[in-house]
């Protein structure tokens, strides 16, 4: 163990002070020298109590996302701690990954950040990521599948979400299609999943995966203020980025394995019973333009949504889907 592990170990196990003179036997360092690990404790994000005459005592559980406090909760499997790799900024998750698997990384490789100069959403559009409360990372999977598969794993990582939300908070997460997830109403998850092909063989998949934990309505621009929550909000207290990240690698490590045993069909069940769509009368937009008006009855084998329309069943690969409301208008979600 490292001296900042035994600190850390030391604190952990009792919620009363640890003496400065206890600590330093433990880890065979002077007093002093334990300070000097506590503060590099605290600029990390450890709230750490320091009272003279007592010693040091934790707040309370750290949130802070680096690979000591992953690597205690990480589901066995496909996961590691040393190809979690933690960062205070990037530009984007997803274009670390893409960086990493130049560099030969590959399946259960996650990338985290504690926030985002650049963080992408889908078709182009970009994606809040402020610093210290949102979960924002991306996980390189390798499923040996075809280009037309891989739409499959936007609707098992929407499902993962949905179910590690459901079981780590009790909120009642639903699934958009195509894959965002939502809290009564309002998107709590983005999803961005981006591939890396050759020879229309998918060598590596990018889960992006962008959750707000601990905002507060007034953290989110205007704009966005309308559609989005946090579980924070939804809860009413703040809630551990570890645990909930940790939840969804472990969602989403078993619903890429039910996909590979079970097939499409398992998958769509889980997400139809998630989804806040099918059965609801909805419009598919797509850059501003209604494409098509009717009712989303359910997903084809290649994860398109089915609308039946006055004219007859139309699937829908691409868009954005707009719920009617009671009033008639429809709102996009
Ligand atoms: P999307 O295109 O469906 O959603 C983007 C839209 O959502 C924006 O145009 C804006 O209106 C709204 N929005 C932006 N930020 C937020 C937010 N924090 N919460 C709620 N609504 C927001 C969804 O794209 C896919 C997002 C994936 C994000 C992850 S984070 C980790 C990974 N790295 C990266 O660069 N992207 C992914």
């Amino acid at each position: 163990m490292t001296t900042r592990e035994t600190i850390l170990a030391a604190l952990r196990a009792t919620s009363s002070y640890v003496s400065g003179e206890v600590l330093s036997q433990k880890c065979g360092i002077s007093r002093a020298a334990v300070w000097k690990q506590i503060q590099k404790l605290q600029e990390a994000g450890y709230e750490i109590e320091s009272q003279k005459g007592q010693g040091y005592r934790r707040i309370n559980g750290a949130d802070v996302l680096n690979r000591e406090e992953i690597g205690r909760s990480l589901p066995e499997g496909w996961f590691v701690p040393e190809r979690v790799f933690c960062h205070d900024e990037l530009d984007s998750t997803n274009l670390e990954a893409r960086r990493l698997i130049l560099q030969g990384c590959g399946q259960g490789t996650v990338i985290v950040a504690e926030c985002q100069t650049a963080g992408r959403g889908r078709l182009g559009r970009h994606w809040e990521s402020p610093k210290g409360t949102g979960i924002w990372f991306s996980v390189i999977l390798e499923p040996g599948v075809s280009l037309q598969q891989t739409s499959q794993y936007s609707f098992v990582t929407a499902v993962a979400v949905a179910e590690a939300i459901r079981q780590t908070t009790g909120l009642q997460a639903e699934v958009k299609w195509p894959n965002d997830v939502l809290i009564g109403g309002r998107k709590v998850c983005g999803i961005l999943l981006e591939l890396v092909a050759e020879m229309a063989q998918v060598q590596q998949l990018i889960a992006g995966i962008g959750i707000n934990a601990n905002q507060q309505l007034e953290d989110f621009p205007p704009e966005v203020q309308a559609r989005a929550t946090s579980l924070a909000m939804e809860q009413g207290h703040p809630v551990r980025r570890t645990e909930i990240l940790c939840a969804v690698l472990q969602k989403l490590q078993e619903n890429c394995q039910l996909l590979e045993k079970d097939g499409f069909d398992a998958i769509r069940s889980k997400w139809t019973a998630l989804s806040c769509v099918i059965g609801k009368e909805i419009q598919i937009v797509r850059q501003g333009n209604t494409l098509l008006t009717g009712k989303a009855i359910g997903l084809d084998a290649d994860g398109a949504l089915l609308v039946q329309t006055p004219q007859g069943v139309e699937s829908v690969l691409a868009g954005d889907v707009s719920l009617r409301a009671a009033d008639g208008s429809y709102r996009l979600l």
